[in-house]
């Protein structure tokens, strides 16, 4: 059984890896005189990153932008079984926290982003209007790619949000381009490019480590590993289950950082952004967190059980989490209350939106199609 996440107010430097093993000494072949002593790295490596410490005003916005994406979602998963959504439905629940605390660190406009198929959550951490994500899942013209993207496919060119990709691994080496392109046109920005744990093993994720290593491209790597690819757990499917090691024979650093706790996340952000921007190169970020439903809409999740996802929700909840700092600093129920109140507002506005939408002309499915020779 995969370990969940565990619930951690810090964000943790890689290691140095440990020391190999001491042969068992023996009379036969005498041990060796010691070994030469473990190489000292002479790499420059980011700061400790530090646990964001955030304004009120700062957390209350990290708490409705989380919350936005939990209500969107569920009503997204709600309309599904209404079948107002057809096609792939990959939810974000449980993961909120990766989303809000990394795009906070980032100009919109000015950074790219590129992540997988599950994408409506990053997509309100970037500002979008939920009306247009809505009908882009219920396959309406006013949608983000007018109803002919669906869940995965879901871009906005304004945001400098390249998508929405439904081959995993894809946006790695999609995202490493992205970030030529900002170091080629000398415009300041930087990529930022999200995939899951499972995307980290294929084989174009190491291509395109060692070009933006070698060509120092300005890139965030964020690995979500939220545990499983579909049905297979971490453990099973990875040699090197230390995510934010992958980089290393690269000399691309890593940090490890708890994904369900916002302000850790932001914390990490901003050592990350820092180091990128400054010109060294790409970093890697494995964010430790967990999704609540199945891989898709269309998961029984037999491969593990709900006490497990119940004891995550109960122990690590990335809002419950805030929501309990937010008590401390006094904010009360009440504003909460009211908080979720406007909030469910904005999902019912969506989802009324996006019924009332009409679908894309019958004509449409010409259009947007490459065709010819290329
Ligand atoms: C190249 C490729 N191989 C296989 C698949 C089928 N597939 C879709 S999602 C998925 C699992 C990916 O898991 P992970 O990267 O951990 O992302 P998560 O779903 O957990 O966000 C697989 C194998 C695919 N879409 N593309
Ligand atoms: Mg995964």
């Amino acid at each position: 059984m995969a370990k969940p996440a565990q619930p951690r107010a810090t964000v943790k430097a890689a290691p140095r890896k440990p020391a190999a093993p001491k042969a068992a000494a023996s009379k036969a072949t005498p041990a060796k005189k010691a070994a030469s002593p473990p190489p000292v790295s002479n790499r420059e490596r980011p700061n400790e990153p530090q646990r964001y410490d955030a304004t009120k005003a700062e957390m209350l916005e990290f708490y409705r932008q989380m919350m936005l994406i939990r209500r969107f979602e569920e009503k997204a998963g709600q309309l599904y079984g209404l079948g107002l959504i057809g096609g792939f439905c990959h939810l974000y629940i449980g993961q909120e926290a990766v989303a809000v605390g990394l795009q906070s660190a980032l100009e919109v406009g000015k950074d790219s982003v590129i992540t997988g198929y599950r994408d409506h959550g990053h997509m309100l951490a970037y500002g979008i209007d939920p009306k247009l994500i809505m009908a882009e899942l219920t396959g309406r013209e006013a949608g983000i790619s007018r109803g002919k993207g669906g869940s995965m496919h879901m871009f906005s060119i304004e945001h400098r949000f390249y998508g929405g990709h439904g081959i995993v691994g894809a946006q790695v080496s999609l995202g490493t381009g992205l970030a030529f392109k900002h170091k080629y046109a000398g415009d300041g920005g930087i990529a930022m490019a999200y995939f899951g744990d499972g995307a980290s093993n294929q084989g174009q994720v190491y291509e395109s480590f060692n070009m933006a290593e070698l060509w120092k491209l300005p890139i965030i790597f964020v690995i979500e590993n939220n545990q499983y690819a579909m049905g297979t757990s971490v453990n099973r499917s990875s040699a090197e289950d230390q995510l934010y090691r992958r980089g290393e024979s690269f000399r691309i650093p890593g940090l490890q950082v708890d994904g369900m706790d916002v302000l850790a996340v932001r914390g990490a952000a901003e050592e990350a952004v820092r180091w990128v921007r400054s010109g060294k190169g790409p970093i890697l970020l494995e964010l430790k967190t967990y999704r609540y439903r199945g891989h898709s809409m269309s998961d029984p999740a037999k491969y593990r059980s709900r006490d497990e996802v119940q004891s995550v929700r109960d122990k690590s909840d990335p809002i419950d989490h805030l929501k309990r700092e937010l008590e401390a600093v006094g904010v009360t129920e009440d504003e909460l209350k009211k908080l979720e109140k406007d909030i469910r507002a904005i999902v019912t506005e969506a989802a009324d939106f996006a019924e009332q939408s009409p679908e894309p002309e019958a004509g449409e499915l010409y259009t947007d199609v490459l065709v010819g020779q290329y």
